[in-house]
């Protein structure tokens, strides 16, 4: 310190001044890549602990970059998740725990969708001067004005739900369709090709914008909702895992490619990447993802159903090989990147927080989350507090898909487990823990109070956005 100080004293004052407007032109803030898988398990990936499935890349990624081993996902269910990633929020703040129906995440031709007025991370980057693209399954909301180019992504590739949501007999349902923009391009699209075609937009994208701060969003289609996820023919039959190993498999080559791009391009440095998953594995028969050490499946607000394998790499900025096992949520990222990014928050109140500290491995860095809610559709049934994990209502089991078929077996409400040591959830300890029930109990208040729980309105809710003549994504049909 004392010899730069003594440097400086030496310079001219012009010169350090000119120099500090040198350097203030030429920092720019950082890119960013948002990967995030479908339905992929916390033990799916090597770096998670999974040994039936070939992630080299990942592997490679995890040891570059800080791995978050309580990450959580803000429902077990896709829209809601993608919901509270893309605006910050928990998915009843913005009323899209449930599709119009009052079932699980939005189906084709839904009048619902993430309100306009929203304002998403991809917005929140736009308005300082980002590019913007996502690229992949979006499920929030396939009318017009729910699409990502309404929200704030100068471009969108990609299907506009779920994988398995396809034309079918008894349905409205048009072929599964393929966006570019707005406008089906393709229906129904080769899910076999979904990753492969995902990757190569991505890289598209990069390569193109590598001289301009971008934020690129993939939230891949894969592993997906299928009892046979798809992969190409460069991965199908290859992995020692059926189906859903060829599909994880390609996933990790994908992530390869992305980083093998920003390497090429010399943005390495300038670049954060979060790769992550939605929601935790659905229960199947036979057996496909791994939730392992996990208990529980996805589609539930077990462990397995909302904590999530999380990698992020940024060389130089986040420290190698390192792991964080603080509470972080995927609703951190938008207050995250617009930290990193010098962009002003949304006006309205959002649930994430700044997580940088932690992500940078900041000694002493704690989880800015005093508490964390799950809930599974619009109830409230357990509560997070630094390792305690408290069931208000009996939870962790069921499922909200035909795929998860089997009836799992729960927790009961009043149930406290710590999920640091025992994240099976297999040893209630509510009755050695009086005062710590207490407190959760107190946060579960708070949260209804806020967010509201079943039929109950929380103050803190806001509209979801609705249309009133819905309309099927067909080919040859501008959407409205
Ligand atoms: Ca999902």
């Amino acid at each position: 310190m004392r010899t730069r100080h003594l440097i400086f004293r030496g310079l001219p004052q012009w010169l350090g001044v000119a120099l500090a407007i040198l350097a203030s032109a030429t920092a720019r803030p950082p890119n960013f890549v948002v990967l995030l898988c479908d339905n992929l398990g916390y033990g799916d990936i090597g770096p998670f602990g999974s040994t039936v499935h070939r992630t080299p890349n990942l592997d490679r990624m995890a040891q570059e970059g800080v791995k978050l081993t309580h990450l959580y996902s803000a429902s077990g269910v896709c829209t809601p998740s993608r919901a509270a990633l893309m605006t910050g929020c928990y998915p009843r703040r913005v009323n899209l725990h449930l599709n119009a129906r009052g079932g699980a995440v939005l189906q084709p031709i839904e009048p619902i969708g993430l309100h306009p007025a929203e304002t998403t991370v991809a917005e929140v980057l736009k308005l300082c001067g980002y590019r913007t693209m996502a690229i992949g399954k979006w499920h929030l909301g396939d009318q017009a004005p729910f699409l990502p180019t309404r929200q704030g992504f100068d471009a969108y590739v990609g299907v506009p739900y779920s994988d398995d949501m396809t034309a079918r007999p008894g349905q409205p349902w048009p072929e599964l369709p393929l966006l570019r923009g707005e406008t089906v391009v393709e229906a129904p699209v080769d899910r076999n090709e979904l990753t492969r075609r995902e990757t190569e937009e991505a890289i598209r994208f990069i390569t193109e914008h590598r001289d301009h701060p971008f934020f690129l969003f993939v939230p891949h289609a894969m592993p997906g909702s299928t009892t046979a996820p798809f992969a190409s023919a460069a991965f199908r039959g290859k992995s020692r895992h059926g189906a859903w190993g060829d599909a994880v498999e390609e996933l990790d080559w994908s992530v390869g490619e992305i980083l093998r791009t920003l390497r090429t391009l010399g943005i390495d440095e300038q670049t954060l990447v979060f790769w992550t998953s939605d929601n935790g594995a659905p229960r199947r028969q036979p057996p496909q993802g791994s939730n392992a050490p996990l208990g529980g499946w996805g589609y539930t607000t077990a462990e397995g159903g909302m904590r999530v394998p999380g990698i992020v790499r940024w060389p130089g900025k986040v420290p190698a090989g390192a792991v964080c096992s603080e509470l972080v949520t995927l609703m951190d990222v938008l207050p995250t990147l617009a930290a990193l990014a010098d962009a002003p928050l949304p006006t309205v109140p959002i649930d994430g927080k700044n997580v940088w500290p932690l992500l940078a491995g900041t000694p002493g860095a704690l989880s800015p989350h005093e508490a964390f809610y799950y809930y599974h559709l619009g109830q409230l049934q357990a509560v997070r507090s630094g390792r305690w994990k408290l069931y208000v209502a009996a939870g962790g089991s069921g499922g909200a898909g035909k795929a998860s078929t089997a009836k799992q077996a729960g927790a009961p409400a009043g149930a406290l487990f710590d999920v640091v040591e025992d994240p099976r959830e297999t040893r209630d300890v509510s009755s050695r823990h009086p005062e710590t029930v207490a407190r959760l109990r107190q946060y579960a208040a708070m949260a209804r109070e806020e967010l509201g729980d079943g039929e109950r309105a929380g103050r803190g809710q806001r509209p979801v956005g609705r249309v009133e003549q819905p309309q099927p994504l067909r080919l040859g049909q501008p959407s409205r």
